[in-house]
């Protein structure tokens, strides 16, 4: 049977309740994601891993405020409060995530100038974060995808995954979104349509 990996999006402080870009309820899908994590044959992770002064970093564009859109070289961007940045506290894992198992850990996000909610590619979506082939090479034809944000890094991996001929999963009842205006259902009809199997 063909392999399969459960992939873990941005389980970090900063997304968690207390954090700088908190996701309501987002400590609550841990207990099942750490179910999910034990019962999966391969455990990848995704890390948002920005550098201070981060261009989707709302207070790198005075006059500019978290939450509003700005158009950027490669298309429009969301504006964010600080947060996951290299090093920080707020950026790593949740302190309850059991992330022993993960056998990789991909870093996105990275370039300051352009940002990353997908896990294969930055959001000029062509620039690569190496996934694609690191599950390629290593015979893996399958995902499952939880974690935060459903309606922004968890759907755009899963649109992604698809586009590249992967089979996608998303768990829904381990995810959570930050919904904005209404985001959340309509990224949950976008990866329905797409094809994404939706649990
Ligand atoms: C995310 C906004 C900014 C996410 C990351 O993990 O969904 N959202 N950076
Ligand atoms: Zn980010």
């Amino acid at each position: 049977m063909a392999a399969t990996a459960f992939v873990v999006i941005d389980l970090q402080n900063d997304f968690c309740p207390g954090g700088a870009l908190a996701v309501s309820g987002g400590n609550e899908i841990i207990p099942l994601i750490n179910q999910l994590i034990s019962d999966s044959d391969h455990v990848i992770m995704t890390q948002d891993w920005h550098p201070a002064g981060h261009s989707s970093f709302a207070s790198s564009h005075p006059g500019r405020k978290a939450y509003q859109s700005l158009t950027m070289p490669y298309g429009e961007q969301t504006l964010w409060p600080d947060h996951c940045v290299q090093g920080s506290h707020g950026a790593d894992f949740h302190p309850d995530l059991v992330w022993e198992k993960a056998e990789l850990v991909i870093r996105k996000g990275y370039h300051r100038n352009i940002d990353s909610y997908s896990a294969f590619f930055e959001n000029d979506r062509t620039t690569p974060t190496g996934l694609a082939g690191y599950l390629r090479e290593r015979g893996i034809s399958n995902i499952t995808l939880a974690g935060l944000a459903t309606d922004f890094c968890v759907v755009y991996s899963a649109l992604d995954a698809i586009k590249l001929g992967f089979g996608v999963s998303v768990r829904l009842d381990a995810s959570r979104g930050i919904d904005l205006d209404g985001s959340l259902d309509a990224m949950t009809s976008q990866m329905r349509e797409a094809g994404v199997i939706l649990g």
